[in-house]
């Protein structure tokens, strides 16, 4: 199933598309916390699909990452429990 990794204020769009890795890099010029929305008609929660994209300080990513680890998350998803389609 193709998604769309649409953040509006961002002036960009990306097609996610399953075994594909996508990268973007953006400069953003102020802090906070920005909308975004799946912009492919991607099944029937496809209007619930919305996120919010955070623009953080170094010292508050660390922070955040420091906090995740300490839960024991290290961001590592095992291949075999990705869904296939
Ligand atoms: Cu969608």
């Amino acid at each position: 199933m193709i998604h769309g990794f649409w953040p509006v204020d961002f002036l960009m769009k990306m097609d996610v598309i399953p075994g594909v890795v996508n990268k973007f890099q953006v400069t953003p010029t102020q802090l906070g916390t920005f909308a975004g929305k799946c912009t492919e008609l991607c099944g029937v929660d496809h209007s619930q699909m919305l996120f919010n994209v955070k623009v953080v300080t170094p010292a508050q990513y660390e922070a955040h990452i420091a906090a995740l680890r300490a839960l024991g998350q290290s961001g590592a998803v095992p291949s075999a429990s990705r869904p296939r389609e």
